[in-house]
């Protein structure tokens, strides 16, 4: 065969492309019809596809890139340790520095007692190691039916058997089924199901919903609580202010396990470290990924709390592991990440620059007529569409249709805007400069403007009966 590369025409690569690479999350062949877009390069908040075309990526990859495109440093950090010890595992006694020094470094930046750290290759494993490292930990306390894990309907949690079970997403459980075991409660999404009342009283109702469900089960059931501190995939909803709070309260009270997953909302998101310092959660357990390296390397992981960490640790092996737990390549990689964000004072951008500047035009959008909300915490917001703001109305078209037709406009505007429903999504690189989210913002309005037009030929304003 020949050399593949950059420079050959968009429609061999899409033809190659269709031939032989499943997509995930994807009709394959509805795609291999379309063709599919071909990115080609990334520098800072810009992607270039093979037609050359300069795209703002309003999504840091996928929530992951938060310190840009690019970095020579991360590459540099990569070859260094591959020439190093490219590889070695973490199993049968054995360590190596880059895993001992991101551990630790990793303890240091963890709000608590979160001191200790279980390496994966990515988010859905992590979550996979928590349900074992949570079952694991009721065991060993003498409650071996403590089992059940309560989450929440339209969490994200990954798209592993257990990664996708912990979720609440129905269309990733018709495929392949559930593992047994975890149930789900409702979701503090106040736009879509608060009704009348204030989202402060929404988020109790939707937190007190636990409280039923560990009566319900027993509390001699019920192992662990997790939820993203703002749910990411299900479309960027940032929860009322009681809510967290309230869900805390129940944990303590019963003494069950909190996890927090910080995938999307770690390592600066939301302008702090972690999403649980943020909203003030004290978990015992966070998953971690994605920003962990900006993406430049697959990790994961879980953080966790002394109590839990000592008492596995010191009740034989948990069987329990991956070949690339604390891989060093990654680990260094992840480390170099760690650094920048810290040094470059990542951060304080997002919360002192990038957040106030982008959270005034952000709300501006709620000046156009499809918009009926406009949420954003750190650099994750969302928008909500809708056909009559007054009521919050759904469309009468099925869910998902409206945003997809937004999110092909954002595309054709070269602005990466992803749809969750009829819920537009971004995510941008935390390293977005000013200049950069007026640019995204001129892309978002353009977009929205064509949507509308689209919508209104299409006899597609209407509300839902
Ligand atoms: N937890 C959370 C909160 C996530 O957002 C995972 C776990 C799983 O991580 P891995 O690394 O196994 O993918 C995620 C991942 C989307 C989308 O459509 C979001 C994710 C993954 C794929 C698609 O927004 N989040």
């Amino acid at each position: 065969m020949n050399k593949i590369t950059n420079h050959m025409p968009t429609a061999e690569l899409q033809a190659l492309d269709a031939a032989h690479h499943m997509h995930p999350f994807t009709a394959g062949a509805e795609l291999a019809a379309k063709g599919v877009r071909v990115m080609t390069q990334g520098k800072g908040v810009w992607l270039t596809d093979s037609e050359g075309h300069r795209i703002i990526d309003g999504m840091a990859g996928l929530w992951c890139v938060n310190i840009g495109y690019g970095r020579r440093e991360l590459a540099q950090a990569a070859a260094r340790q591959m020439e190093e010890l490219s590889y070695y595992n973490t199993f049968f006694q054995t360590t190596h520095v880059p895993a001992i020094a991101l551990a630790a470094r990793l303890a240091e930046l963890a709000p608590g007692d979160l001191n200790h750290v279980f390496f994966a290759g990515s988010g859905s494993e992590a979550n996979d190691t928590n349900i074992r490292l949570v079952r694991r930990y009721w065991a060993i306390k003498g409650q071996p039916d403590k089992t059940v894990i309560i989450a929440r309907k339209n969490g994200y949690h990954g798209s592993t058997m257990g990664g996708g079970s912990l979720g609440g997403m129905a269309p990733i459980h018709a495929h392949g089924g559930m593992i047994g075991g975890i149930v789900h409660i409702g979701q503090p999404h106040w736009y879509a199901e608060g009704g009348d009342m204030t989202p402060d009283a929404f988020g109790l109702l939707r937190a007190r919903e636990l409280e039923e469900m560990i009566l319900e089960l027993g509390v001699d059931k019920v192992a662990a609580f997790i939820g993203e501190p703002v749910q990411g995939a299900g479309g960027v909803i940032i929860p009322p202010g009681t809510y967290w709070p309230e869900i805390q309260r129940i944990c303590d009270k019963y003494g069950i396990l909190l996890i927090a997953d910080e995938v999307i909302t770690g390592f600066g998101r939301t302008g702090n470290w972690f999403g649980s310092q943020t909203f003030g959660i004290r978990p015992h357990i966070m998953t971690i990924a994605k920003g962990l390296s900006s993406g430049y390397l697959p990790i994961g992981g879980s953080i966790v709390c002394d109590e839990v960490a000592d008492t596995v640790g010191g009740a034989g092996d948990f069987n329990h592991g991956y070949t690339y737990s604390g891989h060093p390549v990654a680990a260094a990689v992840a480390l170099e990440n760690l650094r920048i964000i810290e040094e470059e004072k990542i951060i304080d951008h997002v919360r002192d620059v990038a957040h106030p500047y982008l959270a005034a035009k952000w709300q501006a959008l709620t000046d156009h007529p499809l918009v009926g909300e406009a949420r954003l915490v750190g650099l994750m917001g969302s928008i909500a569409l809708t056909p009559d703001k007054a009521s919050r109305a759904k469309f009468a078209s099925e869910a998902g249709a409206v945003g997809y037709r937004c999110r092909e406009r954002c595309f054709a505007n070269d602005l990466i805007m992803r749809h969750v429903g009829d819920r537009m999504i971004i995510s941008p690189p935390l390293i977005i400069t000013p200049a950069e989210i007026d640019i995204l913002i001129e892309r978002a309005w353009k977009s929205l403007d064509e949507c509308l037009a689209i919508l209104k030929l299409e006899g597609m304003m209407k509300a839902a009966a």
